[in-house]
């Protein structure tokens, strides 16, 4: 079968509904909402790894206000409530059992990007109330963005619906404090009745407002992320875009290893700054060898003084 363009691009008319969806101060369907969610910070740690070969993970699909700073409350759609959606942590040949509630008001769905399997099905979209259910096997190690490929998939991706699996080698890499960064870009609205809904219009000009690390804009140099001098430091940095990448970068240190593919192969050593593209995901490393405070940023300034800047403080 030939491919379908609208399996990817929305046409006119749902980008017409969408953006009719996107009043502000709205659930996205002309319903208001009180503003009911209260900040909170999102935990970075990797999740620890269960024994299981054969991996459940069922989430949700709603579409519920998210705090992304203490004053700003954004009519998410989301997987499980949050921006972005929960960390799957699963090993390469392990067995991954999912399922999708959609207990939002429009269609949604769910892409893995380790996962193999026909789009046509497992990816695709269901209605209200509905529940999809597919598995596959990672056939490599990595740092892998999910989202929700909904058309039009930019709108689905910016206004929440991403996050990150990350699925470690059959041999594990060596010891190490393991942190995820998803980074991704807010267009909003001003604020109505004290929500921002997300602007289209916006993400196709692709200047976004804000760029943030984990679905809120400097988090982690009010929280910085804590580690003990001589640890090993890895970072699980994805790109969600919708638009952007990651030039990721830690101040005052070089990457020892960043790996370009899966672990633990295609590592390339003594590296400032690498690209992760939207889309996609890396695996970087080094030993906190110095005691100090250590910014981590996105490079590319633009999108780091908007928001995807962090601090690492290494303890004596
Ligand atoms: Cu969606």
């Amino acid at each position: 079968m030939k491919p379908d363009r609208r399996t990817f691009l929305a046409s006119a008319s749902s980008v017409g509904l969408a953006l009719a969806q996107q009043q502000p101060g709205t659930n996205g369907h002309g319903v208001p909402v009180t503003v009911s969610a209260t900040y909170h910070s999102f935990d970075p740690a990797l999740p620890p790894l269960s024994s299981d070969t054969v991996k459940r993970v069922h989430m949700t699909s709603q579409e519920v206000p998210v705090s992304i700073r203490p004053n700003t409350v954004v009519s998410g759609w989301t997987f499980d409530g949050d921006i972005p959606g929960p960390v799957i942590h699963v090993r390469q040949g392990d067995t991954v059992e999912f399922t999708l509630t959609n207990r939002g008001m429009m269609p949604h769905s769910m892409d893995f990007h380790c996962a193999e399997v026909n789009p046509r099905t497992a990816f695709r979209s269901i209605a209200p109330g509905e529940s999809i259910s597919f598995s596959f096997t990672p056939r490599y190690a990595g740092a892998f963005l999910y989202h929700c490929g909904t058309p039009p998939i930019l709108l689905h991706i910016g206004s929440g619906m991403f996050g990150a699996i990350i699925v470690d080698p059959l041999t594990p890499l060596p010891l190490a404090k393991e942190f995820v960064l998803v980074q991704s870009e807010f267009y909003l609205m001003e604020p109505k009745n004290g929500i921002s809904s997300f602007n289209y219009t916006k993400m196709l000009s692709t200047v976004p407002d804000i760029v943030a690390f984990n679905g809120r804009p400097a988090q982690y140099h009010d929280a910085p992320v804590r580690v003990k001098r001589g640890d090993r430091v890895r970072f699980y940095v994805v790109s969600a875009g919708p638009t952007h990448p990651c030039y990721f970068h830690v101040v005052g240190q070089q990457f020892e290893t960043v790996y370009l593919g899966a672990p633990p192969e295609s590592a390339v050593h003594g590296i400032q700054t690498f690209s992760v593209p939207a889309g996609g995901g890396m695996v970087f490393e080094f030993t906190a060898d110095l005691v100090g405070e250590f910014p981590f940023v996105n490079h590319g300034f633009g999108h780091g003084q908007k928001g995807a800047a962090g601090l690492l403080i290494v303890e004596p």
